[in-house]
């Protein structure tokens, strides 16, 4: 069914939504469980926001992989022999910079940041400013349609590195991980490389803290996308009425985010172009976190035509980062 048909909707908008829009229209219109696309998280507050959270006590993730690539960094070096690089979500790219060291110091090397945020592109660029012999290539794109863009500039006497870093595939659920990794893989040639970091299961106490700290860094990253809804779609959500909500799925080991209205209101978009009604406790989910288990990489992977040629597993936090070979 067409979204602008579905029951929320009061009166027809003047303009067909496209973009932001459109996916918000689609997403909260729903009377099952309302949702967004986490990748709207990323606006330039959020992508700072984000980079908070990675400093967070709490949240052992990105200094469990930052410890991983400056161990092997040189391995990956060697073993990869890659002159481009092309990285899925870069954000600030500051564990990246271990990588393409280790890769410098053997060619000249270019690098496609991937990153839907043009603010944290910028960033990168002037935080790798002073690599020598690389060339930055930013591209402000979805993953896929990045990666498109990045191959077609590739010089195919080297093998092209791929990063998928910060367990950003567990965004995905199961299903559609699948389908990206054999999306990405179809992409590739044979002998191309896959770098893939993936954040392991571990006790429910430790997993609700990461992402639901003390400090409420995460809720601000989360309840920003309803001020940016505010900010770029001229919607009224008042966000004293809403809160950070964190449910976890023992079974399916997934995290989720949600946002949870604590009353009974309707928000407006635009000038009442549609409106989303809310009941008591019904919540927005903005993103699901998955937690792997070592099993499951390994029966993932060569199932999407990646073999492994490394694997390390930092134990102090839960993390694994594999390098893969394009089959
Ligand atoms: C950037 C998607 C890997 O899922 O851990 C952190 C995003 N969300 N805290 C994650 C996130 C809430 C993060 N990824």
């Amino acid at each position: 069914m067409n979204a602008w048909l579905a029951r929320p909707l009061r009166s027809l908008p003047r303009a067909p939504a496209t973009g932001f829009l459109a996916d918000a229209i689609a997403g909260l219109c729903h009377d099952a469980q309302k949702s967004l696309p986490p990748k709207y998280l990323y606006d330039e507050l959020g992508s700072m926001l984000f980079d908070a959270i990675t400093r967070l006590p709490e949240y052992g993730v990105w200094r469990a992989e930052r410890r991983l690539l400056e161990a092997h960094a040189e391995t990956i070096a060697t073993a990869s022999a890659a002159d481009l690089v092309v990285e899925l979500g870069s954000g600030s790219a500051e564990k990246t910079r271990t990588v393409l060291e280790a890769l410098l110091a053997q060619r000249r090397v270019t690098y496609c940041p991937v990153e839907i945020s043009r603010s944290a592109l910028d960033a990168s660029r002037h935080a790798l400013d002073d690599l020598d012999g690389l060339l930055f290539r930013g591209i402000a794109r979805d993953y896929l349609a990045g990666v498109d863009e990045a191959l077609t500039i590739r010089d195919a006497s080297q093998p092209a590195l791929v990063l998928f870093l910060g367990s950003s595939l567990g965004n995905f659920d199961a299903e559609a991980g699948e389908n990206f990794l054999r999306a990405l893989r179809d992409r590739l040639k044979p002998g191309d490389f896959l770098l893939l970091g993936t954040d392991l299961d571990k006790p429910e106490p430790t997993l609700r803290a990461a992402y639901d700290d003390a400090l409420g860094v995460t809720a601000a990253f989360n309840l920003n996308l309803l001020a940016r809804m505010n900010r770029e779609l001229g919607a009224d959500f008042r966000l004293a009425h809403f809160r950070h909500r964190i449910e976890f799925d023992r079974s399916a080991r997934n995290v989720e985010m949600h946002i949870e209205s604590m009353r009974a209101q309707r928000v407006r978009f635009g000038e009442g172009d549609f409106e989303i009604d809310f009941a008591p406790g019904e919540t927005i989910h903005t993103e699901t976190s998955h937690k792997y288990s070592l099993d499951e990489i390994e029966a993932l992977l060569p199932d999407c035509g990646f073999r492994r040629a490394e694997q390390w597993v930092d134990h102090e936090w839960g993390f694994a980062t594999g390098l893969y070979i394009a089959d």
